[in-house]
């Protein structure tokens, strides 16, 4: 019985261990206000904003972006050509350590397609980031008109 229990709480202390080291990466990639922009009903696309700020000592890759609510997320950012400005998709984002990165109207962000259901404050969509040692971190972006 004894054998049994100290068995039980090794088990314990390493699903424990497991869950804060992840628990320790994911934190370092510090997602700030995540939201997306509220919508027309009818629209299937959006975008979705967040300032992102690398804690960590390592520089972080975010590979793929997917989401729940919607059929495709896709990175995208601004390229001037001219007097025309473009959206350009982008294949990865990497933050070096310490760097700060917003994502913002006008500027880098993630564009949501295909829309599985219309958007209303206070339901939020789900953001499933991967980065590019395997990891990933999921993030609520709240549905709200931009200021
Ligand atoms: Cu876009």
């Amino acid at each position: 019985m004894k054998y049994a229990i100290s068995t039980l709480l090794w088990l314990a202390l390493a699903t424990a261990s497991v869950t804060a080291s992840t628990a320790l990466w994911a934190g370092e990639l510090e997602v700030e206000n995540p939201w997306v922009r509220l919508m027309p009903p009818g629209v299937a696309t959006t975008a979705a904003y967040m300032k992102l700020r690398n804690q960590g000592s390592k520089a972080v890759t975010i590979q793929k972006v997917e989401s729940t609510d919607a059929g495709k997320v896709m990175l995208h950012g601004y390229r001037n050509d001219g007097d025309k400005l473009h959206m350009v998709p982008m294949d990865s984002l990497t933050l070096a350590p310490g760097e700060v990165v917003s994502l913002e109207p006008g500027a880098l962000h993630l564009m949501l397609m295909g829309l599985t259901h219309g958007l209303s404050e206070g339901q939020p969509l789900t953001l499933t980031l991967y980065y590019s040692d395997g990891q990933s971190q999921q993030i609520l972006a709240e549905p709200r008109a931009p200021q």
